[in-house]
């Protein structure tokens, strides 16, 4: 890529606007964006884009939170400078990170709706078609911040990220949900699920860089307050949507959803529901759908 001086000029100026537009317009244009199968209708909506910085306190809260091994952005730079480029990270000023949610089509939302056991096809080629783009898409913003000066690491395509098992089913070394509720993107709720202001139904990625980006403000009181049934003791529609029993109202059982997405749907992948399932798995995302929170936050009657 060649970068012209206006280029150069609009990211020093404005990296968060910079960013944030680049993101959205690869997503716009993207082929990979769109569903063959239907018609090349595109996959994801409008993306959602916040920043948080690694002096961001909240980053060593999720070693406690989530586990010891839960990486700092600076974690995450420090092993892809000394892993993969074989560099001194001592030099490492600031590290930023830009948290990036991709909200799934309604047509697609609308479909999953209709379904009470397994996911429709579209949600099932969303699964892995949207991916396919998501690593398109945190690739090319890492490639344009190094054509641009700066080091830039996708942590959950380094080779240093990895699963674990905890007590209560797996766990990553960079979780994503967690990332975009640093980064003011949204907050939790019962299903796990995470809930913006374009709904619960995405998916999501995010990419580090020892660039300064102004944070983005974290609007939400606490980090389940977009859940109806935290907030106001209602609601609780995730519970019924799930079709396994994973969600509770103690909240999501992650063994049993693992079940439930690789065991129970399995006869989804051998043509039970229709042909033309892709991936290792069908996919789920009932408890994404048909629910208060599909689309939007939504709105909190009274709180408890
Ligand atoms: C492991 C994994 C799973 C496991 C376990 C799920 C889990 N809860 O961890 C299984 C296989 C069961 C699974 C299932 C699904 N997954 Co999954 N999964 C992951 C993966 C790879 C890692 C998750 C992780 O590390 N979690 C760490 C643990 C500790 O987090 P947690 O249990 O969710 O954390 C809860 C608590 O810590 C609590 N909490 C308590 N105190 C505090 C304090 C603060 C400040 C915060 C923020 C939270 C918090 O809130 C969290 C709720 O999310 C991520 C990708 C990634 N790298 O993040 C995708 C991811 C979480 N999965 C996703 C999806 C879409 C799904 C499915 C719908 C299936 C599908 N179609 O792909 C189902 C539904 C799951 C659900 N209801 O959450 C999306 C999330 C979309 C969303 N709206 O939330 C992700 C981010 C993938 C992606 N690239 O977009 N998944």
């Amino acid at each position: 890529m060649d970068m012209d001086e206006h280029t150069k000029h609009r990211f020093r100026d404005q990296p968060a606007r910079f960013l944030t537009e680049s993101i959205e317009e690869y997503t716009w244009s993207s082929p990979l964006n769109r569903l063959p199968a239907f018609d090349s209708t595109p996959i994801f909506e409008t993306p959602l884009v916040g920043f948080a910085s690694d002096d961001d306190p909240i980053f060593m809260e999720y070693k406690s939170i989530i586990a010891d091994f839960h990486l700092t952005p600076r974690e995450a730079m420090t092993s892809y400078l000394t892993e993969t480029l074989g560099n001194n990270p001592s030099e490492l000023r600031t590290v930023s990170v830009i948290s990036i949610v991709l909200p799934i089509s309604r047509e697609t939302r609308l479909s999953n709706r209709r379904e009470i056991q397994g996911p429709s096809l579209r949600w099932n080629h969303t699964r892995w078609q949207g991916q396919e783009f998501i690593t398109e898409l945190s690739n090319h913003i890492a490639s344009l911040l190094r054509e641009l000066g700066q080091y830039a690491v996708v942590p959950e395509l380094a080779p240093f990220f990895q699963m674990r098992e905890l007590p209560d089913g797996l766990a990553s070394v960079w979780s994503q949900r967690h990332i975009a509720y640093a980064a003011g993107l949204g907050t939790v709720g019962l299903s796990d699920g995470f809930i913006t202001p374009k709904g619960i139904a995405l998916r999501c990625t995010s990419v580090v860089t020892n660039l300064e980006i102004p944070p983005t403000h974290r609007p939400y009181p606490d980090h389940y307050s977009n859940c109806l049934f935290h907030t106001t003791g209602t609601c609780g529609r995730c519970i019924k949507r799930c079709p396994g029993g994973a969600i509770t109202e103690k909240g999501h059982d992650k063994k049993r959803c693992l079940e439930i997405l690789i065991t129970e749907q399995k006869p989804w992948m051998e043509g039970a529901h229709g042909e033309g399932y892709i991936g290792t798995y069908a996919g789920c995302g009932l408890c994404q759908t048909k629910v208060p929170c599909e689309g939007g936050i939504p709105p909190l009657p009274k709180r408890k």
